[in-house]
């Protein structure tokens, strides 16, 4: 699925602004059908972004359901002998869009994008109207998964609903990223697929082109960032050679683009699109992790798409904030927990030399309690599955062309002491393999490594570990140990490389004390260097991600004043005292 660009042949309308909005408090506008007319009584909310902190009713922040999007648009005269697609980038998290009434496309899955094309159902020269219902029911069908529990007691009004989620995140709701009408020629590139490789000083650019429409040649250009043609080359599928290559490395990223171009029998453009790749191998052996031959050491976070107001919506003013802050501390990564980010973090990411860990949003699939399982008929099953391989399918074909993802992770905390585990990530892992064989595959952990089942299946281990906070809370004395013999174990079971992806403790900001206690900054320098020491010692570690790059809402839970705190970073991303131990650490490393 190719990212909607403008070029000679095609033409983007960003739709983000202010939409009507209404709730649909009593459940009646699928059956009422509302998409039919203008919605009565609608208030005024702001695309992209989440609508649950931006009014001041508690009713619409905590609706459980359907909650509807309107807004029109003019689609001019010129737009009638193309393509027109309406492209979602995303909507959490599941959503059904009329265009003029008329159904265009329906989807589940609140991170990746969604289109259709819409060129019979507009009219051209005139006003049309487009129509979102964006429902935020998470069940066992769905990632991540969720339940509704609903109270039939003397304590609760009757009928009274909660939506349970197993993560440790606010189920933000609403059209997250941005909308837009894009238009391509009738005939046309539908989609590009680009693995590079290196040989010696030169590089090799492999490509697949998938083109709709018949009689047409494919030509090839690739060009370095000065715009100077390095490379050329004819047909649907191929490869490049690009002699003495500017590699694409952390840190130091290099960008060439490649021009795809269809000429029809006259020889006429028909069509063009830009790719912007970079040319980098990834490859596991032993228990290192390389990237362009060179081993790699994962510094960095894990993170959210949060931020006040505007919740889980696309912002970028601060996603370049988080970049430069990125780089001011000394990372080089960060996984994309729990969820696939927006393409525009990851068009960043690309640019700015950060290496990305890609993760599927399958969160929350553990119970924590031995005593009953989730991988279970009645919890996650067959339908889960099938979502689940959507979902991989999905983020493959948005994010397979981007240099910084390294690693694909296909989820976070998942209770792979179950048997039923084997199975159900054996499918996963089969799927993505099919599908990208030229990427690592990871899973990350909360279970033992006594107890896991399936590591066997991925390239490298991810632990997470919260020694020190959740187990012996305000002890940091044993966390060197206990890291040690942790990691020692997982090594023993799996010579795999390991990377620690999450050990963090809450801080308010602002909070001290000598000595130090758990919630203030002192602690959090404390705590953080006793994990390094541990790290420090064995060469199959090969990567550090705090928890968390900043503070992030979740929801309501006596453990979790106003979200939570764990950040190196505030939610308005200022520094907490860590960030000046961590700036120091790895700009050393
Ligand atoms: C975890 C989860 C993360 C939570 C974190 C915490 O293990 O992966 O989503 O936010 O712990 O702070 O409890």
């Amino acid at each position: 699925m190719l990212y909607p660009i403008e070029s000679e042949s095609r033409e983007v309308k960003d739709l983000s602004g202010l939409w009507n909005f209404k709730v649909d408090k009593e459940d009646e506008g699928l059956y009422n059908k509302w998409y039919m007319d203008r919605l009565k009584e609608s208030i005024v909310m702001p695309v992209p972004a989440s609508y649950n902190d931006i009014t001041t009713d508690a009713s619409i922040r905590d609706h459980i359901g359907n909650v509807w999007y309107e807004r029109t648009f003019f689609v001019p005269d010129s737009w009638r002998d193309k393509l027109l697609m309406i492209r979602v980038g995303s909507a959490a998290h599941h959503a059904i869009l009329w265009i003029n009434s008329i159904e265009a496309v329906r989807h589940r899955g609140g991170f990746l994008p969604f289109e259709a094309d819409i060129s019979d159902m507009v009219k051209y020269g005139e006003e049309n109207r487009v129509t979102v219902c964006v429902n935020n029911v998470l069940d066992w069908t769905c990632l991540p998964t969720g339940e509704i529990k609903t109270y039939n007691d003397e304590k609760h009004p009757a009928g009274y609903k909660v939506q349970e989620t197993y993560f440790d995140f606010y189920n933000y709701s609403g059209i997250h990223r941005p909308v837009k009408l894009y238009t391509t020629p009738k005939t046309y590139i539908e989609d590009i697929k680009v693995t590079t490789d290196i040989c010696g000083v030169d590089g090799v650019v492999k490509y697949d082109v998938v083109v709709k429409g018949e009689n047409i040649s494919v030509l090839l250009c690739l060009s370095d960032e000065t715009g100077s043609i390095v490379a050329e080359g004819t047909g649907s599928s191929g490869s490049l050679m690009v002699s003495n290559a500017k590699l694409w490395q952390p840190g130091k990223p290099y960008l060439y683009t490649l021009s795809v171009k269809l000429t029809d029998t006259s020889g006429k453009v028909v069509d063009v699109y830009r790719l912007p790749f970079g040319i980098r191998t990834v490859k596991v052996e032993g228990s290192k992790f390389f990237i362009n031959g060179v081993p790699f050491y994962f510094k960095g976070f894990g993170k959210h798409e949060d931020s006040d107001i505007r919740g889980k919506g696309l912002d970028e003013v601060l996603n370049v904030r988080d970049f430069n802050l990125l780089k001011w501390i000394g990372a080089n990564s960060f996984r994309t927990s729990h969820y696939p980010y927006s393409e525009e973090i990851i068009n960043l990411a690309d640019q700015e030399g950060i290496v990305l860990i890609d993760e599927a949003p399958a969160v929350g699939m553990c119970l924590w309690n031995d005593d009953e399982k989730i991988f279970a008929e009645d919890r996650i099953n067959a339908n889960t599955l099938d979502h689940h391989l959507q979902t991989i399918r999905e983020m493959i074909a948005r994010d397979k062309n981007h240099p910084s993802v390294v690693m694909w992770s296909v989820a976070n905390e998942a209770a792979t002491n179950e048997e039923a585990a084997l199975p159900y990530f054996t499918s996963v892992v089969n799927e993505l393999r099919k599908l990208d064989p030229s990427r690592p595959v990871t899973i990350v952990h909360t279970v033992d490594a006594a107890r896991d089942k399936v590591s066997q299946l991925f390239d490298v281990i991810c632990i997470n570990r919260y020694f020190g906070w959740y187990i012996d809370h305000g002890v940091t004395d044993f966390i060197e140990k206990q890291m040690d013999s942790e990691l020692l174990a997982w090594h023993k079971k799996y010579p795999k490389p390991i990377i620690v992806t999450e050990f963090g403790a809450d801080t308010v900001a602002g909070f001290h004390q000598i000595p130090p206690v758990a919630f203030t900054e002192d602690f959090q320098c404390e705590f953080l260097e006793q994990y390094f020491k541990s790290f420090d010692k064995f060469d199959f570690v090969i990567g550090e991600h705090i928890w968390a790059f900043a503070d992030f809402a979740t929801k309501q839970g006596l453990t979790r004043v106003i979200g939570n705190k764990k950040g190196v970073f505030t939610r308005q991303r200022q520094p907490k005292a860590a960030a000046y131990l961590l700036k120091a650490r790895w700009t050393k490393i």
